[in-house]
């Protein structure tokens, strides 16, 4: 028998696989017959097709057919989740059709038999479009008299959401501070290493498609809605996937041209996206602008928070529209604020839609409350930590619900906080920092505390079988881009049977198998998508012991399941190895006892939450600033493997501290892409990221069988304000009182010059 793995820092069990090059992604595919797809995008931000013809592409050397959608009519449009409040959600068809609404919008499609082909002959299609004014950010978009992205939508407002609760005017009133801040949360791109890509194949009446994707479920409900196809005539394989951090979550519009390509031209039809394509053609993220302001006591108590939120929602796809709610649901973090008002706008821009990055919606929360418990403090003159506890929700408040209707599942904030400062030893790292003061240099201590959201409904369906060799295959609706479910899974289902890890294989990624899951996003998984696997490990525990019993004429009770083999407790010679018993089992006609098939259906979210702290250095004469410590505790409840965990929240952190220093989609005022590759978007390298001190503290969610919360975003959330507030308290002495990100040497050095110290 092998040693439990639960809770053991076991090795990914992918990673031989991945690291010696032998995984298998979309575009490692080459079946016979192959042919390429190409797609010719708007190069203006907003404008009217004057004329399109694809005359020139079908006569070029390779081409089977290039189509505009005027060719496509008999696809649906792409689907869009908006929220009730929308005043408009505009139809979104594959290819545009007479209007463009942002640059890289797909406009036609060439299939030829090389890529290059169906490259080259995309310049030989005319298209005229004639420049109607753009909005390319929140500001002009919501200013009077703005151009109009959608003419259906004045004012480029789709959706307004207010919250209200408790006396928030009585509050202002009452209050000894306010503090008061417009913050920037600026828009990413998500740049996964792998960019998108599908390859689709009709065989009969069947359709295949392969595609990087993280939720291969949606994706063929969506196909089979766009294609008017019966759901059980296409199957949706998900390979290897080099990333994806939540924008590979939806369908996009060449997916669906791509399916419907092979469906005409029964071959099997191959697309994938290259860099310039994916930096202005996936969506986007982030995008706020934030009016904050925070009633509090001169004693630190905060009495009431009111905000005004404006989201870029680009020219709006997917489910991006869904992506602020969990902002305004999650502003005021881990205080108990009795009063808060705040209203979301969602506005269109002729950019790039935008939709859920790594945090979707939670990191903006986090930010702009984190951001604010800070400029309270220095308002204060108090210790941000000793601010933070003050205000901070008790361990013995749970379940909490917060001004904004969101019940947290479990907490002890003040816990992963003290351990944090104990880790730090901040009274130490304070007097360090006087001295470095004293010594004339830009030294600089910031901390956050951050709750974030996981898991999550529809229900998750695992399958668990045993095989003829005694092994388990367990089948995951879960799909895998980097967080290692293979192993994390595996070590689930192996406990449960005494086996050890290598004898469970886990399957995913593929929509024939027994299993669902909604989608690997809002790091649901292992509250979801794990909890169903331990749920069908054990009923198919229950079945084999049941067959064990019958086999071996002993009651159930009396029956052992261990090391591979069930034995009547007390006479271990009395036994059957698993083999034998699934032999038994199908020479009984028993063998559907075999398999078990379980759902999780998460009664609500989870929780995960921690505290942050970074020390950090900041080059008077360059502005560049320098990571010389960062700290993490965080709590995602209990861990099924601390080892992926911690690359979780390497991942992730580094993914925040990218936002904080390096990261931005930049649009120039006609909507043009100026960070359209990976010379001008700054993505970090392993010497920008220093070397992280983690520790965790566990406290269980009530909410799923395992206890485990999410811990895929965390990073993200934490690593913004924890970098702004050190660098802020570092410019503080300047008189700095608040820069935007991305804290840029550039814009450091600008603000120093500028600086009234
Ligand atoms: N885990 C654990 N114990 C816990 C919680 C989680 O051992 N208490 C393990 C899980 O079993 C899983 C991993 O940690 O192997 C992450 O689990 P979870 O937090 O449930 O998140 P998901 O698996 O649902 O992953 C989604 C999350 C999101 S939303 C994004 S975006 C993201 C991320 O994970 N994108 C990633 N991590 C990524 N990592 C990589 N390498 N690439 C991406 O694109």
């Amino acid at each position: 028998m092998g040693p439990p793995t639960f809770g053991r820092a076991v090795r990914r069990v992918e990673d031989p696989r991945l690291v010696t090059g032998a995984g298998t992604y979309v575009d490692d595919r080459q079946p016979a017959n192959l042919v390429h797809a190409a797609f010719l995008r708007s190069y203006l931000a907003n404008a009217v097709v004057r004329r399109l013809d694809v005359t020139g592409a079908r006569q070029a050397p390779g081409v089977l057919a290039a189509w505009t959608d005027a060719d496509l009519q008999e696809l649906g449009s792409m689907p869009t989740e908006a929220p009730e409040e929308a005043a408009f959600v505009p139809e979104r068809r594959p290819l545009a059709n007479g209007r463009v609404h942002h640059v890289g919008q797909p406009v036609a499609v060439v299939i030829a038999e090389s890529r290059q082909q169906a490259r080259d002959a995309i310049d030989r299609i005319e298209m005229d479009l004639e420049p109607l004014p753009a909005v390319a950010d929140v500001e002009t978009a919501t200013a009077p008299k703005a151009a109009l992205v959608y003419p259906e939508a004045p004012g480029n407002i789709s959706f307004t959401i207010r919250k209200k609760r408790g006396a928030v005017a009585a509050a202002f009133k009452k209050a000894e501070v306010v503090v008061r801040q417009r913050l920037h949360n600026q828009r990413l791109i998500p740049m996964a290493m792998e960019t998108r890509g599908a390859l689709a194949t009709m065989d009969g009446s069947r359709l295949t498609v392969e595609i990087s994707s993280q939720a291969p479920h949606s994706a063929l409900a969506d196909l089979a809605a766009g294609l008017r196809m019966d759901p059980a005539d296409i199957r949706v394989i998900v390979p290897e996937v080099g990333g994806g951090f939540g924008s590979k979550g939806g369908l996009y519009s060449e997916e669906l041209v791509v399916a419907e390509a092979a469906r005409r031209l029964r071959r099997p039809v191959k697309w994938i996206e290259d860099r310039t394509e994916n930096c202005s053609g996936t969506w986007q993220a982030r995008g706020h602008v934030q009016e904050v302001e925070l009633a509090a006591l001169r004693d630190g108590t905060v009495l009431a928070l009111r905000s005004q939120i404006r989201a870029d929602m680009g020219t709006l796809a997917g489910f991006g529209p869904m992506v602020p709610v969990g902002t305004i649901d999650m502003l005021t973090g881990c205080y108990k604020i009795p009063a808060l008002e705040s209203t979301l706008t969602g506005v269109f821009t002729n950019t790039t839609p935008t939709s859920a990055y790594r945090g979707a919606g939670r990191p903006e929360a986090t930010y702009l409350i984190e951001r604010m418990m800070d400029l309270l403090a220095v308002e204060l003159g108090r210790d941000p930590a000793e601010v933070r506890k003050h205000n901070f929700i008790g361990r013995e408040a749970f379940p909490y619900r917060n001004p904004a209707g969101t019940t947290y599942d479990s907490g002890d904030y003040a816990g992963t906080l003290d351990r944090l400062l104990a880790m730090a030893d901040y009274p130490r790292l304070r007097r360090d920092q006087a001295a470095a003061r004293q010594a004339g240099r830009l030294h600089g201590i910031g901390m956050a505390a951050y709750v974030d959201i996981g898991g999550g409904g529809p229900a998750d369906r695992s399958a668990v079988h045993l095989e003829m060799d005694g092994s388990l295959t367990v089948y995951t609706g879960s799909t895998p881009h980097g967080q290692g479910h293979e192993t994390t899974w595996a070590q689930l289902a192996a406990d449960v049977f005494g086996l050890p890890l290598e004898r469970v294989r886990v399957r995913h990624g593929d929509t024939d198998h027994p299993s669902y899951a909604q989608g690997t996003w809002g790091s649901r998984s292992a509250a979801t998508s794990g909890a169903a696997v331990l749920n069908g490990t054990r009923t198919l525990k229950r079945q084999v012991v049941g067959l064990a019993a019958s086999a071996l004429e002993a009651a159930e009770a009396d029956l052992v399941l261990e090391d591979g083999r069930v034995y009547v407790r007390g006479v271990p010679s009395r036994a059957l190895s698993l083999e034998r018993l699934a032999a038994w089992a199908l020479a009984q006609d028993r063998e559907a006892e075999l398999r078990a098939n379980e759902e999780f259906d998460s009664p609500d979210y989870v929780f995960p939450f921690g505290a942050h702290l970074a020390v950090v250095e900041v080059d008077r004469d360059t502005g560049r600033v320098q990571i010389l410590r960062y700290l993490a505790v965080d709590d995602c409840g209990v861990v099924i493997n601390p080892m992926i965990v911690e690359g979780q929240v390497h991942g992730g952190t580094t993914q925040g501290i990218a936002q904080a220093l390096f990261e931005e989609a930049a649009f120039d005022p006609d909507g043009q892409l100026l960070t359209g590759n990976l010379t001008t978007y700054l993505v970090p390298a392993a010497p920008d990221v220093p070397r992280f001190e983690l520790d965790r503290t566990v406290t269980p969610t009530p909410r799923n069988p395992i206890g485990a919360k999410g811990i895929g975003e965390s990073g993200t959330l934490a690593a913004p304000p924890t970098i702004v507030n050190a660098v802020m308290d570092a410019l503080g002495p300047l008189g700095i009182r608040h820069l935007d990100m991305p804290l840029t040497p550039a814009k450091v050095w600008e603000a120093i010059r500028a600086a009234p110290g």
